[in-house]
């Protein structure tokens, strides 16, 4: 999925989240398809956030329901099945830094910043931000970001866990996202939805209520064609061909 508004900095008005969402409905009925990885085509910009123009102009009421709506949309992108890689290679502000946060991982470019703003525009992160966000660096950096608005860099942003991979000046975010992304779809389909689901899932509960998600979840995959594929291939020395069933 790749965001590309020039012109508003890839921010989110109620033309791009439609879109958005007609990118979510179709990728996740995609049966076959092990990885998603969200990027944007703007030089130095991955997401300005939500479109703070169109915005004022809203009313209360419509500013609610395009809340609810970007919230529902990027929680979408967190419960798409299949691994999602977000590459940020510039700015990922407000909005921009929660749609990244709503992706498994996150490949950063040299130049990236990540900021959470809403504070200081008298709003707080209402996509995800204050969930997330202390989930993936611990509360009290969270705390920190979300309460001063302050701008992380890329080496910042991986020694607090924020980016999994940060790239070195001159390297290319892109070529780095696309790798993990296709070292993903070595997988098979079905697996790798199970162990998503798992992990996701898994987090939020007991360990032996995660051990129990586990079984359930292991019990889907042995009776695919996937499992029998990846058997064969390993007695006969080559690569598995999955076919997600
Ligand atoms: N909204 C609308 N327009 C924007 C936005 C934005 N967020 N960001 C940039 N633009 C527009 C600019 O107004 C400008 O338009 P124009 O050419 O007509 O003047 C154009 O994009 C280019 O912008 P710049 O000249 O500023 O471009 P730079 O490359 O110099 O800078 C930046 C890019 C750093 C991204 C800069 O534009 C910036 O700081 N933008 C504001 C980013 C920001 O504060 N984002 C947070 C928004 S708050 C948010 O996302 C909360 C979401 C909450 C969702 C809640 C859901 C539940």
């Amino acid at each position: 999925m790749t965001l590309t508004r020039h012109e508003a900095r890839n921010a989110i008005g109620r033309q791009l989240l439609r879109e958005l969402w007609e990118a979510i409905k179709m990728v996740r009925l995609e049966s076959t398809t092990r990885c998603v990885v969200v990027r944007s085509s703007v030089p130095n910009i991955f997401c300005a956030g939500a479109d703070l123009k169109e915005r004022a102009k809203m009313t209360q009421q419509e500013t609610s329901e395009f809340v609810t709506d970007l919230r529902g949309a990027f929680s979408a992108v967190e419960a798409l099945p299949m691994p999602t890689v977000a590459i940020v290679d510039g700015y990922a502000l407000g909005g921009g830094a929660e749609l990244a946060l709503a992706c498994d991982f996150r490949v950063c470019g040299a130049g990236a910043q990540f900021a959470f703003p809403e504070t200081r525009l008298g709003i707080i992160p209402g996509a995800g931000g204050t969930q997330l966000l202390p989930r993936i660096v611990g509360r009290s950096k969270a705390k920190e970001l979300i309460f001063t608005g302050r701008r992380v860099n890329a080496d910042e942003a991986a020694h607090m866990g924020l980016a999994d991979y940060a790239v070195a000046e001159g390297d290319s975010a892109e070529a780095k996202g696309l790798q993990l992304a296709r070292d993903i779809a070595q997988g098979g389909p079905i697996a790798l939805r199970m162990a998503k689901s798992a992990i996701n899932r898994g987090i939020e509960v007991d360990l032996q209520s995660g051990y129990a998600l586990e079984n359930s979840y292991y019990a889907q995959v042995i009776p695919t064609n996937d499992r029998l594929e990846g058997l064969r291939a390993f007695a006969e020395k080559r690569q598995p061909v999955f076919n997600g069933t």
